[in-house]
């Protein structure tokens, strides 16, 4: 149909090469990287996430290091989660807003020594913002991006597989906190998380001329447990209720608009970028909230078009025949047997309980139901 140039703007990840090998059939762009989304079959790749483990190339989520004295209060300056007590070995999920408190990322802060720290990014441009407030500030920082890749293993087979690999300390690890190891001369992290809910591990490789090596030492340490590719899973994440940074959120949407409450600190004691606009939000209420959308009795036709509703965003919902929002993703969820979706709406007039009827920009319709999140 048409082909991809890939080139330094656009880059291919370390472990390309394997997922062509592995039968990839399709990418996306994410932080200006290519990311391999699909396989070819996506049931089995569900399935496999949901009952067994799935490998993940997500070397798209980029690592911006902050590296020097001043790494933990510019890292304090991006995120409105307090990261006082935040210890080394230890990862934080945050949300980093911009001056009007609307959320412009949602990195995992890891902090391998008290003054060098990992924003491993969601999708927009934090290098150049942290560098921008590091040199505004006059901050003893350098802000750069180092040499990491990392590889997911997801689903309730990954810990044997990580074990069987790293050792069985992996399995004590708690969530989000991470080790510095190496396997066959191979310098990695190994961490618990990743973005799904059926829990797993993200190997951050430390030098990308080892990708090759790396993925197939998971591949093979998973062979018995049939691993095989797979990508992060917009059908589990929707059931899930995890927040998808740009599918989810626009120019004006903030954390409590997305259930991200429990990450915001409004008490801080240090220059936040966002807080005093958050603090205003949060004494206003946020004008809208996140529920999810449950397509009752979705036709064949609806299903099909499953695949195209969640390339697009900002499906609009009525209610009543008003305007009340957007549906922002939907998936047929295998294990609800169901379309369903996460709505954007309106916190006055649209709530869980209420029929919302949205509109594709095909001009197909279809009626669905508000719920509470997660689905499962
Ligand atoms: N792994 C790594 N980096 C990333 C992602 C990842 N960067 C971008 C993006 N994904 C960040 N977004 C999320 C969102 C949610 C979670 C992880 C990354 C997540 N949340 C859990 C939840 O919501 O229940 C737990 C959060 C908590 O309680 O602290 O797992 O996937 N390396």
């Amino acid at each position: 149909m048409f082909s991809f140039a890939p080139s330094p703007r656009v880059r291919p990840t370390p472990f390309f090469e394997e997922t062509v090998k592995a039968g990839v059939k399709g990418f996306s762009v994410y932080n200006h990287m290519c990311m391999a989304v699909s396989y070819g079959n996506p049931a089995e790749e569900y399935w496999r996430l949901i009952n067994g483990v799935s490998l993940w190339d997500v070397s798209v989520e980029r690592q911006v290091q902050l590296k020097g004295p001043d790494a933990q209060r510019l890292a304090q300056i991006l995120s409105c989660r307090d990261l006082s007590k935040h210890k080394v070995g230890q990862g934080k999920y945050v949300p980093i807003c911009n001056r009007v408190g609307t959320l412009i990322n949602d990195p995992i802060i890891l902090k391998l020594a008290d003054d060098l720290l990992w924003l491993s990014i969601a999708d927009s441009d934090v290098k150049l913002m942290a560098d921008g407030i590091a040199f505004a500030m006059g901050l003893n920082v350098e802000v750069s991006e180092p040499d990491v890749s990392p590889l997911a293993l997801q689903g309730p087979k990954a810990e044997g597989v990580v074990a069987r690999v790293f050792g069985d300390w992996v399995r004590d690890l708690r969530y989000f906190w991470f080790k510095e190891t190496e396997i066959e001369g191979i310098p990695v992290v190994v961490q618990r998380s990743g973005w799904s809910k059926q829990g797993g591990f993200e190997i951050y490789l430390r030098d990308s001329r080892k990708a090759s090596q790396l993925y197939n030492i998971m591949l093979e340490a998973g062979r018995q447990d049939d691993i095989g590719p797979g990508n992060p899973n917009n059908a589990e994440r929707i059931e899930s209720g995890l927040v998808s940074y740009g599918t989810d959120t626009d120019e004006w949407t903030n954390p409590y608009e997305v259930r991200l409450d429990k990450y915001v600190d409004l008490e801080i004691d240090a220059p936040v970028i966002g807080l005093e606009a958050l603090r205003k939000i949060h004494a206003e209420g946020p004008r809208r909230h996140t529920l999810g959308v449950m397509f009752d009795g979705a036709t064949k036709t609806q299903v099909d078009n499953a695949s195209f509703y969640q390339f697009v965003r900002w499906i609009k919902a009525r209610k009543d025949d008003q305007a009340v929002g957007h549906v922002t993703a939907t998936a047929y969820s295998p294990r609800l047997e169901k379309l369903i979706g996460l709505a954007l709406v309106d916190r006055a007039t649209a709530n869980i309980g209420d029929q919302i009827e949205i509109t594709a920009p095909d001009g197909s319709k279809a009626v669905g139901e508000l719920c509470d999140i997660p689905f499962i």
